[in-house]
């Protein structure tokens, strides 16, 4: 293992754990009147999506503290960072200041904070090309610059049925949630170029919801590149996507996953996020 450099980035990419390669997640909280859930590797998310649907009281979340994030560089010496949308969550400040102090304590070393203006599985995909880049050798500085071109070349999508967390913590305006509040409404979206959720898109039931993103997947340049979807208690659909896109680009390399905490919370239940590689004009 590259003792070297060490990997880095909060619980919303949903991996905690990377192959071969010196990797510390920071975790965020999810946060009721009842409990606080840590989105760690110990988190039940199951467990944690049915309890907060039986809930009815004030939920919120909260980033990793610049000190969370000093506990996850621990002692490396090249120290590669990503996090959340920067726009959404206070996670990239906290990851900036915890770079300035540990700069200041250990000179001589590096830290790159990479903010991902985006969540989940665009992040996944990112950390897994990082490993593969790791892997075969690169250098910092080449991790860095192949970091921040990879995430111009991938995008993200996703399928919410309802908005209400997201809406309930300010992270979209109620005006947007309203339409994912309606029975048999799928809102569908992006990540925006600011690290935003846009929506594309509002479909009456799950068949036209995945019709939808897969149109909008290639409308952002999706060709047959990687796919990583992570739903919320929404296997089948997670299925039924991956199958529509296997049918059209048979190579396609597509993987399936839960969502771990802090997604799962602001997804819902019957969410899907789906990042993918994009080919660039
Ligand atoms: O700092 C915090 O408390 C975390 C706040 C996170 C807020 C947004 C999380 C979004 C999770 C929802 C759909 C995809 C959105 C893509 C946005 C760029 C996933």
């Amino acid at each position: 293992m590259n003792k070297r450099i060490k990997l880095a980035a909060d619980s919303s990419a949903d991996t905690l754990f990377l192959q071969g390669v010196d990797f510390s997640a920071a975790a965020l909280k999810i946060i009721t009147a009842e409990k606080e859930y840590v989105d760690d590797a110990g988190l039940d998310v199951g467990e944690m999506v049915r309890e907060l649907a039986r809930y009815n009281g004030r939920s919120s979340t909260a980033c990793p503290s610049p000190g969370d994030w000093l506990t996850a560089f621990g002692d490396g010496e090249e120290i590669l960072c990503v996090t959340i949308t920067g726009n959404l969550s206070g996670s990239y400040n906290a990851a900036c200041i915890a770079a300035d102090d540990y700069l200041a304590q250990h000179p001589g070393r590096r830290v790159h904070v990479i903010n991902s203006l985006s969540a989940g599985p665009e992040l996944t995909l990112l950390l897994e090309k990082l490993r593969q880049l790791i892997l075969q050798g690169l250098t910092f500085e080449e991790l860095c610059r192949e970091a921040e071109s990879y995430l111009q070349r991938t995008a993200l999508v996703f399928m919410l049925e309802s908005m209400h967390n997201l809406a309930k913590n300010g992270r979209v305006s109620p005006l947007a949630a309203k339409a994912a509040g309606i029975l048999g409404i799928r809102a569908v979206g992006k990540a925006s170029d600011q690290g935003t959720l846009a929506l594309l898109d509002k479909c009456r039931g799950e068949k036209k919801a995945l019709e939808s993103m897969l149109r909008n997947m290639e409308n952002l340049g999706y060709a047959g590149g990687a796919v990583r979807i992570s739903h919320c208690l929404a296997e089948n659909a997670a299925a039924a996507l991956e199958q529509s896109l296997l049918a059209k680009y048979p190579d396609a390399r597509v993987e399936i996953a839960p969502c771990r905490g802090l997604c799962s919370f602001y997804a819902e239940q019957g969410g899907l996020l789906v990042g993918f590689e994009r080919e660039t004009i």
